[in-house]
């Protein structure tokens, strides 16, 4: 348990409705009393919202009249003595009674203070502290049932189911380095070997979970491609709903990348506008070009806005070039109101292009298909086997399974090729475990904490 007592603001930018201020740690009960006067004690009342004058403790004059609440431990967020006060959202109000805390010995909160020393009372493991962050953050609905389903510790169990039959076959092989006398039998280590394999599998299959979860998790990285003045900024316009980029008959309006997100039917998406591609001797221009040209490695897919009266065909040289960095493309013919032929006439093959979309960035025709399709690619990205519930969509888990999967391969080298030196064997099965172990934080170091937490919001 930590000894210093920690106190924060939990509620969001002020001034707001309420304001809550959350303390943590052994001097709790005493910071209660010295900044609470109600007609009942919260800390003889558990659980249960008191009325009553939040004070500064120094002169006993009243910051506010308010709400507190004591959650004794372990039975807290953080599993310490914890107090909660609620009283008007005032940021002058927060600053007295934080400042009177402060004067009583109580510290700041670092940035996930509470929720690192919930981890470290064991009231979660860090694959589900790590959760919290995501719940908090999550700006789109799937994104926020993955980080739900973490929290609720569906990762922490797969992985866990994964660890277990490594942990005995570990045990079985350690007990074999122990009486070298007694000869590991072949027959075992195959046996040992079939397990290990089935863990590998497994790690693998989560792993495939991947892409899928940052996709959901980062947003689907559109970016909007083709010649000047194809409508390309007015696609993202319309698409956003704002008027986010300057939209002129000028060809050559846009220069730099004008990077949005937005929610699809509750879905990420990241959208980028670029300059049109074509040679040019405007300086600017042509520095917009190469940022354009240069923005296509980013992108998971590309919409090549094409103009439905282009007769040039200059777009395929565009296409050709999105072909060569291997990127999707789906091909959207704008203005269709100046020329509805386009639809049979403009047309991308399927070698090129996925899809042909036709729009009036104008009109707002066709786009209904266009966001339609968007939504509906991210779910032909979900993985097919496998839970739908453990998606990992964290980085870190994700190198600890790469190392995981990395180890149990070697594993599976060494039977192989009968090179059955157990000290390696038993190394590569035990690196396997703590690769997993680091996923949950059963193995964690302080530089780990730090990186995690420090992403976290302050009060939390
Ligand atoms: N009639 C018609 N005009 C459109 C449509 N979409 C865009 N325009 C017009 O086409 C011109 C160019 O539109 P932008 O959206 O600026 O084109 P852009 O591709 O971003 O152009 P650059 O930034 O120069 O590369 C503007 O005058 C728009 O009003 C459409 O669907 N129909
Ligand atoms: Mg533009």
């Amino acid at each position: 348990m930590e000894e210093t007592t920690i106190a924060a603001l939990a509620t969001a930018p002020l001034p707001a409705g309420v304001a809550v201020i959350r303390v943590s740690g052994p001097r709790t009960k005493l910071a209660l009393h010295a900044l609470f006067r109600g007609k009942k004690d919260p800390v003889r009342m558990p659980r249960t919202l008191v009325f009553g004058d939040i004070v500064d403790f120094k002169t006993g004059a009243t910051i506010d009249k308010g709400l507190a609440v004591f959650m004794p431990s372990p039975w807290s967020f953080t599993g310490e003595d914890v107090a909660e006060f609620q009283f008007h959202g005032s940021p002058v109000l927060v600053q007295q009674t934080l400042r009177s805390l402060y004067a009583y010995g109580i510290l700041p909160a670092a940035a996930g203070e509470f929720t690192k020393r919930a981890f470290l009372n064991g009231k979660m493991d860090l694959a589900q502290a790590e959760a919290i962050a995501d719940v908090i953050n999550a700006k789109g609905e799937e994104e926020l049932r993955f980080a739900g389903e973490q929290l609720k510790g569906r990762l922490s169990q797969a992985v866990a189911a994964i660890g277990e039959p490594l942990r005995d076959a570990l045990a079985e092989l350690e007990a074999s380095i122990d009486f070298p006398e007694e000869d590991i039998e072949p027959d075992r280590i195959e046996d040992i070997a079939a397990r290990a394999e089935v863990a590998r599998a497994k790690v693998s299959q989560l792993l495939s979970t991947y892409s899928f979860g940052a996709l959901v998790k980062e947003g689907v990285r559109v970016l909007l491609c083709g010649a000047p003045n194809a409508g390309k900024s007015s696609l993202l316009n319309l698409i956003l709903g704002k008027k986010r980029a300057i939209v002129s008959p000028i060809s050559g309006t846009t220069r730099d990348l004008i990077e949005e997100e937005a929610s699809l039917a509750g879905q990420k998406f990241v959208f980028c506008d670029s300059a049109g591609i074509r040679e040019t001797h405007d300086e600017i221009e042509k520095i917009g070009v190469e940022l354009a040209k240069e923005r296509i490695p980013w992108a998971d897919l590309v919409l090549l806005v094409v103009d439905a009266c282009d007769t040039t065909g200059e777009w395929k040289k565009t296409a050709e070039l999105l072909k060569s960095h291997g990127k999707r493309i789906w091909m959207v013919v704008n203005k269709i109101d100046l020329n509805p032929k386009a639809m049979m006439e403009v047309l991308c093959d399927s070698t090129t292009c996925q899809q042909n979309f036709y729009i009036s960035a104008k009109s707002g025709a066709g786009i209904g298909a266009l966001i339609e399709a968007l939504v509906e690619d991210v779910g032909k990205h979900m993985p097919e086997q496998g839970d739908v519930g453990e998606v990992v969509t964290n980085e870190r888990h994700r190198d600890c399974l790469r190392r995981a999967e990395q180890a149990l391969v070697r594993f599976a080298e060494a039977v192989e090729s009968r090179t059955l030196a157990l000290p390696i064997l038993v190394a590569d099965i035990r690196e396997a475990l703590s690769s997993l172990d680091e996923i949950v934080g059963k193995t964690y170091t302080e530089d780990i904490l730090g990186r995690i937490f420090s992403k976290f919001c302050v009060g939390k």
